[in-house]
C-alpha cells in the first residue's frame, strides 16, 4: 500500500511539472527525415486549425485534449532553425515540389498545451510538453561506427566491402593506392589528390544508390572541406603481413599522416557531433526507405540493410558499451518506419512492414532492446498520391494516382508488387522492380500536408506524455 501511494505521489509530482522530449529522427540519406519532421510539425500546428479529423489515431487529438501548438525559440542558440516554413512554401507552391536534401544540422522545438487527464487535473488543468526535434543530413549518421574501430580495423572492413559494383567504382583509386610506399615521407599533395579520388568513389557509390558510404562527411563536408580532417582513406588493399611491416613506420610517413588524420576526424568531428546532438535523446524513431534500393540493385538494398546493422550494432540499446554511454543512455521507445508507402497500393503495405523487419534483423534474429518499447509501422509522411480502384473489364484493381516525377504526368497506375523478403540473386537477373517517384500534391485546406499514418507515429511517440 505504501509503495502504491509513493508511487501515485512521485507521478503527481512527475505531471506537475512541464516535461520535455527530445525525439531522435534517425535515417540514412534520402530516407524521409525531413519530410518526416515537417509533416509533424504540419499535423501538430493544425491540430485545432481544421476540423480535427487528420488524426484519428492520436487520442489526445481525437478527444480534442490539445489545447494549443506553437512553435517556440528553440534550446540550442547556435544552431540553425529548422526550415519548416521554407519545407512549407515547396509544397505550397505551384506546382508543389520537395525541400531540397539537408546540408547541415537544424532545430526546432514545440510546446504543446495540454489537458490534463490524471489525478493532477483537480490541481491543475493544464500543462506543457515541449517537443525538441532535429534534423541533419543522412550520410552523417553512417560516421557513427566509425567510434569504436580504429584505422587498422576500419581499412579491414573496407576491404571485405570492396565487392562487385563497388570494387568496379574503386578500381581508379586502389591503382593509385597500391603506388604509394606508406613508410615514405608523406607529400601533402599526393594525399590531398588520393582522397579526393576517393571522394569521388564515394560519390559515385551514392549516384549507384549505395548507402554505406564511410566517411560520410567526405560526400558532405561543409565547411570541413579541403581540410585535411577529410583528406584520408582506407588502406584497403594491405595484408596483416603487411599491417605488420607499418608498425616501424615513421611519425612523417604516408602511414602515420593517414591514421592521425583518421583519430582526427573520429575524435573531433564524430564524436564532436554525437556528443552535441545525439546524447540526450529520450525517444527515437529509425526510417529507412526500403523501396528506392530494390529499384537499383540486390546490392543496393543489402547495402543500405549493412548501413543500418553497422548503426545497430553501434547503438546496442540496452547494453553498456561506449557508444551506448555517449550516444542514448535513456531512449525509452524506439520506433521503425518505412517511409513513402504511398509508392504502393494498400494491400502491399503488409509486405513493405516485412522487408522493413527483415531490414533490421541482425544476423538472422531481431536486435533486442532491453528495457525499450519497440515498434515497426508503414508511413507516407507527405502522401503523394491518391489510392484509387480501377474497373478494367468487369473487374476491380487497386491503383494509385499521382504525377509521376520521371515525365511530370498525372498518372494511374498498379506499382507492382513489394516482396515480402528480399528476392535471391537468380530472380534480379531476370527481373527488376520499379517504383516509380511522384511529386508531391497539394496541400490540403489551410495547408494541412496529406499523409499516411503519421497519427499512429503521434499515438506510440507522445501519448503517455498527454495524459
Ligand atoms: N512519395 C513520397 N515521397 C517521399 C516521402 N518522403 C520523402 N519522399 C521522397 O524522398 C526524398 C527525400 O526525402 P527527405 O525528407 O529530403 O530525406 P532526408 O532523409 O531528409 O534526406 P537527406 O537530408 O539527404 O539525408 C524526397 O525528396 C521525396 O522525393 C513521402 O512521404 N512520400
Ligand atoms: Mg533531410
Amino acid at each position: 500500500m505504501f509503495n502504491y501511494i509513493q508511487k501515485e505521489l512521485d507521478n503527481l509530482i512527475d505531471r506537475g511539472f512541464d516535461r520535455t522530449l527530445r525525439l531522435a529522427v534517425t535515417g540514412l540519406s534520402r530516407s524521409g527525415k525531413t519530410a518526416f519532421i515537417t509533416s509533424l510539425v504540419n499535423q501538430l500546428l493544425h491540430i485545432n486549425m481544421v476540423d480535427n479529423t487528420h488524426l484519428p489515431l492520436f487520442n489526445a487529438a481525437r478527444e480534442k485534449r490539445i489545447l494549443a501548438v506553437k512553435r517556440i525559440e528553440q534550446r540550442l542558440m547556435h544552431i540553425p532553425r529548422f526550415e519548416y516554413e521554407n519545407n512549407l512554401k515547396c509544397l505550397a507552391d505551384d506546382p508543389p515540389h520537395w525541400p531540397n536534401s539537408t546540408r547541415g544540422v537544424s532545430e526546432t522545438r514545440l510546446a504543446i498545451r495540454y489537458q490534463q487527464t490524471g489525478l493532477l487535473r483537480h490541481l491543475k488543468e493544464t500543462s506543457t510538453l515541449y517537443l525538441d526535434i532535429f534534423d541533419y543530413p543522412g550520410e552523417w549518421l553512417l560516421d557513427l561506427p566509425l567510434l569504436e574501430l580504429n584505422f587498422q580495423q576500419w581499412s579491414e572492413q573496407q576491404r571485405e566491402f570492396m565487392q562487385g559494383q563497388r570494387l568496379e567504382l574503386a578500381r581508379q583509386w586502389m591503382t593509385k593506392l597500391a603506388q604509394i610506399d606508406l613508410l615514405a615521407k608523406a607529400d601533402e599533395e599526393v594525399l590531398a589528390q588520393l582522397a579526393k579520388d576517393y571522394t569521388q568513389f564515394l560519390l559515385a557509390c551514392k549516384e549507384k544508390g549505395l548507402h554505406f558510404i564511410q566517411p560520410g562527411r567526405f560526400v558532405l563536408p561543409g565547411e570541413l572541406e579541403g581540410s585535411p580532417a577529410v583528406q584520408f582513406f582506407p588502406l584497403v588493399h594491405l595484408n596483416s603481413e603487411q599491417w605488420n611491416l607499418l608498425k616501424k613506420a615513421s611519425g612523417s610517413s604516408y602511414f602515420a599522416v593517414l591514421a592521425k588524420r583518421y583519430d582526427y576526424y573520429c575524435q573531433h568531428i564524430v564524436k564532436g557531433f554525437y556528443r552535441d546532438y545525439f546524447s540526450t535523446f529520450d525517444r527515437q524513431v529509425i526510417l529507412a526507405d526500403c523501396l528506392t534500393p530494390l529499384n537499383h540493385s540486390q546490392q543496393a538494398f543489402l547495402d543500405m540493410q549493412e548501413g543500418l546493422q553497422q548503426l545497430f550494432q553501434s547503438f546496442h540499446y540496452g547494453k553498456r558499451t561506449f557508444l551506448n554511454r555517449i550516444f542514448s543512455p535513456q531512449i525509452d521507445k524506439l520506433m521503425f518506419l518505412a517511409t513513402k508507402a504511398d509508392h504502393i497500393t494498400k494491400e502491399q503495405r503488409h509486405n513493405l512492414a516485412s522487408l522493413l523487419r527483415q531490414l533490421v534483423q541482425e544476423g538472422g534474429r531481431y536486435v533486442e532492446y532491453e528495457g525499450i518499447e519497440t515498434a515497426y509501422s508503414v508511413i507516407a509522411a507527405i502522401r503523394a498520391t491518391q489510392q484509387v480502384t480501377v474497373n478494367q473489364n468487369g473487374k476491380l484493381y487497386s491503383a494509385i494516382q499521382g504525377i509521376r516525377q520521371k515525365d511530370q504526368q498525372k498518372i494511374t497506375l498498379y506499382p507492382g508488387e513489394v516482396p515480402s523478403r528480399l528476392p535471391n540473386a537468380p530472380f534480379w537477373q531476370t527481373q527488376r522492380f520499379e517504383f516509380d517517384q511522384f511529386e508531391p500534391q497539394p496541400l490540403e485546406q489551410d495547408g494541412l500536408i496529406p499523409h499516411l499514418r503519421m497519427d499512429a507515429v503521434l499515438q506510440f511517440l507522445l501519448a503517455d506524455k498527454l495524459d
